[in-house]
């Protein structure tokens, strides 16, 4: 079945951070030794030191894309530093996320999670946070995100997981690849969830012939998305890395040199990619 996500509902949870259950050492606080961090909201801020942790249950009324926002402020070191804080939805982390000192109250973002419908537990500050973070207010709602549709058959979570985290280590700025692995990710819930991979490189033999691992209708959904180019559609022969062969475009250009340094290389390919998925709209 699939279900709608639609963005444009009430908030699902609006709250201080201080009306959480706090635990395993985060306290209310208007103050940390004296020194004051004005502008919060409430009765003060939830100081986590090195640990603490604070937790939440909202009700999630459909199969969906939610988004876990708070208002907080590292206050540890000096601006542009960060600290891992980890949060968990039912027990299962989501990833690891580096909050970083502005020097005042953020608005920061624990991305999307995909969650069932039901009754979810809610945990900032699980195990592997490092702490030294104040948080004000916290905010639950749907993910503001296209009106995709969602398959009632999650991919795998702990995929997910790890691409945000790469995505989260690198602040964005390098693309992340699915080097190995056995079962490939449904290509519907990559859209989905957002979480596109350069590419993936699945093992060879009974990984993906005995039609249990990666069953035939996936291989022949994925393989034929428009979203995912198969090395038959790359400009150049991908089995030779030696010589390559080219053609000359009607207009004088080289086929496949898309960012005129002089060869046709994997950089070309990567760029092609990135522009058939709309990631990019130029090359140059
Ligand atoms: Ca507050």
């Amino acid at each position: 079945m699939l279900v709608p996500v639609q963005a444009g509902y009430s908030q699902l949870v609006s709250m201080e951070a201080e009306d959480c259950a706090l635990a395993d050492g985060a306290v209310l606080a208007a103050d940390v030794y004296g020194t004051e961090y004005p502008g919060y909201s409430g009765a003060g801020f939830v100081w986590v030191a090195n640990a603490g942790t604070l937790t939440f249950q909202v009700s999630i009324p459909e199969n969906g894309m939610y988004e876990l926002s708070t208002r907080c402020w590292m206050y540890l070191g000096n601006e542009g530093e960060t600290m891992l804080q980890v949060y968990s939805i039912n027990g299962q982390s989501q990833g690891d996320f580096y909050i970083p000192n502005q020097g005042g109250w953020i608005d920061f973002s624990f991305g999307y999670a995909y969650i069932e419908r039901g009754t979810a537990t809610i945990e900032i500050g699980s195990s592997g946070s490092w702490g030294f973070i104040l948080y004000d207010t916290v905010t639950f709602d749907y993910a503001d995100m296209p009106d995709y549709n969602i398959s009632s058959t999650p991919c795998d979570g702990n995929a997910t997981t790890v691409f945000l985290t790469l995505v989260n280590d690198t602040n964005d700025t390098k693309m992340v690849a699915l080097s190995e692995l056995d079962k490939i990710p449904d290509i519907q819930n990559i859209g989905n969830e957002g979480a596109w991979w350069l590419y993936f490189c699945p093992w060879y033999g009974s990984f993906i012939t005995d039609g249990t691992t990666n069953p035939t209708s996936l291989l022949y959904t994925i393989y034929n998305s428009q979203y995912v180019l198969t090395m038959d559609e790359m400009p150049f022969s991908t089995t030779t890395t030696s010589t390559y062969s080219t053609t000359t475009s009607p207009g004088g250009g080289t086929l496949g040199e898309v960012n005129n340094d002089g060869s046709i290389n994997i950089v070309d390919a990567l760029l092609i990619a990135q522009y058939y998925v709309g990631l990019i709209t130029q090359f140059c």
